[in-house]
C-alpha cells in the first residue's frame, strides 16, 4: 500500500517527506526529481523567497545504488531561509524576545482558525505549517510516483488555464502541455502565448496595487489504462481520491474532473462521450471522439486522458491588507503582512501533478501489486494483454 506523510515548517530547518510502498528495483533519477522541484519554484508572481531557495531532494533512506529497495523512502529538503530564522524560530526554548509574532490573522489564511484550534496566542506556528512551502515535500515524493508511473507508460503534467480574469479559450492538447515541460523559463505555464502575456499583465497589475490573484490549473495524466479505481466502494472511486488529493493543496477551493462544471448546466446528449470501436493506438479498440468525462466514468479510469482542474483562491497575504483584529488587544487593525507571493497558479499546478501521480501510483499498485518492479510490470503486462484480447 502506498502511503505518505510530510513534516516541516516553512522557516524551520528542513522539510521531510516519507513514502512507503513503492516496489523494489525502481530506478531513481535524481536530476528528474530536482527538475520537478525546480518547476514548482517557477512562475511569474513568486515572492522573494524563491530567490533564496534552491530545492533539491536529499534522499535519506529506501534507495541504494540508484534503485528503490522496497523499504520506506525518506527525503529531506533544506530550507535555506532557516539560517535567517534560527534565533526567532528555534527548536530549543530560545529567547522569547526574538519571537516574530503574527499579530493579526489574515482573512483567507489558516491564521485565525489555527490559533483558535491549537490555543496559540498569535499565528506564527499556524503560518509555519499551513504555508504552501510544504508542497515542495509533496513534489519530491510525487516525482518518485511519476518515475514509477513512467515505467507503466503513464505521464502526468499540468498547464494553467486561468490567471485572474484571463482564461485560455482553446482546447489544449497533450503535445502542447508536453512542450511546456522543456521551457527553461516559466512565465505562467500557459500553452497559449497570447493568453500568457495577458496573464502576465494581470499579475503586473496586482503587483502595483498590493493585491493577489488566483486561477485555474489543469493536470493531465496521459496513457492511463482503463480500470484504475472502482465504483465498488465510495472511498475507492478514482475521481473521489483525485478530488481529495488536489483539494488538499494549499489555496485550492474547488476541483473539477473533465468538463464537470459545464456538464451540470448541459443536457446529457451534449455531455456524455459517445463510444466507437476504431482506435488502433489505445489500450483497447474502444474509442471516444471527445473526453468530457475527463477519463473517469463511475469512479474508474476509462482509458482516456485523465483531466483534473484545480481552482485556486488568490493568495491570502496582501501587501494592502484587509481588515482584521489584533490578537492581543482585540482592537480593529489591518491583517499582518509578511513577504509573500502574489500569484502561484503554475506552482500549484506542479504540486497538483504530484498529488495526481501519488494517487494514480497508489491505485496502480492496488490493481497490479508487486513487491518488485519485475513483478509489478509482469502483472501490468498481463492486464494489458487481457485488454488487447477483450
Ligand atoms: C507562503 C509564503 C511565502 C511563500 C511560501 C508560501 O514564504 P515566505 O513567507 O518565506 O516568503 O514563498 O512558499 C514557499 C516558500 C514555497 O516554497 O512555495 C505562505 O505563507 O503560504
Amino acid at each position: 500500500m502506498l502511503r505518505y506523510f510530510t513534516a516541516g515548517e516553512s522557516h524551520g530547518e528542513a522539510l521531510v517527506a516519507f513514502l512507503s510502498g513503492l516496489p523494489a528495483g525502481l530506478k531513481v533519477d535524481q536530476p528528474f526529481i530536482d527538475r520537478e522541484l525546480w518547476r514548482r519554484q517557477q512562475g511569474y508572481g513568486r515572492g522573494g523567497r524563491m530567490k533564496i531557495e534552491r530545492d533539491s531532494a536529499h534522499i535519506l533512506s529506501g534507495v541504494h545504488h540508484g534503485k528503490t529497495i522496497g523499504s520506506p523512502i525518506a527525503v529531506q529538503l533544506e530550507n535555506r531561509d532557516w539560517k535567517n530564522w534560527q534565533e526567532s524560530l528555534p527548536v530549543s526554548e530560545g529567547d522569547p524576545a526574538k519571537h516574530k509574532r503574527v499579530a493579526s490573522p489574515r482573512p483567507g489564511h489558516a491564521d485565525l482558525a489555527g490559533a483558535l484550534k491549537y490555543n496559540f496566542s498569535e499565528a506564527r506556528y499556524v503560518l509555519e505549517r499551513a504555508s504552501a512551502r510544504e508542497s515542495a515535500a509533496r513534489v519530491a515524493i510525487g516525482a518518485l510516483a511519476k518515475l514509477f508511473l513512467r515505467e507503466l507508460g503513464i505521464e502526468v503534467l499540468s498547464h494553467v488555464i486561468t490567471t485572474g480574469s484571463v482564461t485560455v479559450q482553446t482546447e489544449i492538447s497533450w503535445d502542447q502541455i508536453r512542450s511546456l515541460y522543456d521551457h527553461e523559463e516559466v512565465l505562467l505555464n500557459c500553452a497559449d502565448p497570447e493568453a500568457e502575456q495577458r496573464m502576465k499583465e494581470e499579475v503586473d497589475k496586482v503587483l502595483k496595487t498590493g493585491d493577489s490573484l488566483g486561477g485555474v490549473f489543469e493536470v493531465v495524466a496521459h496513457q492511463v489504462p482503463p480500470g484504475l479505481g472502482t465504483y465498488a466502494q465510495w472511498d475507492e472511486r478514482l475521481d473521489a481520491l483525485l478530488a481529495a488529493a488536489v483539494m488538499s493543496l494549499q489555496a485550492v477551493k474547488a476541483v473539477e474532473i473533465g468538463s464537470g462544471v459545464a456538464a451540470a448546466f448541459s443536457p446529457g446528449s451534449k455531455v456524455h462521450d459517445e463510444i466507437g470501436y476504431t482506435s488502433t493506438s489505445g489500450f483497447t479498440a474502444f474509442s471516444r471522439a471527445r473526453n468530457n468525462a475527463g477519463g473517469i466514468e463511475g469512479g474508474v479510469s476509462n482509458g482516456e486522458e485523465i483531466r483534473v482542474r484545480g481552482y485556486l483562491k488568490p493568495i491570502s497575504t496582501l501587501r494592502r491588507p484587509l481588515q482584521s483584529v489584533d490578537f492581543a488587544t482585540r482592537e480593529p487593525v489591518k491583517a499582518a503582512y509578511e513577504r509573500s507571493d502574489v500569484c502561484v497558479v503554475p506552482a500549484a499546478g506542479v504540486a497538483a501533478e504530484s498529488m495526481v501521480a501519488l494517487t494514480l501510483a497508489r491505485c496502480a499498485l492496488e490493481k497490479f501489486g508487486g513487491d518488485s518492479m519485475t513483478e509489478s510490470l509482469r502483472n501490468f503486462e498481463g492486464y494489458r494483454q487481457q485488454l488487447k484480447n477483450y
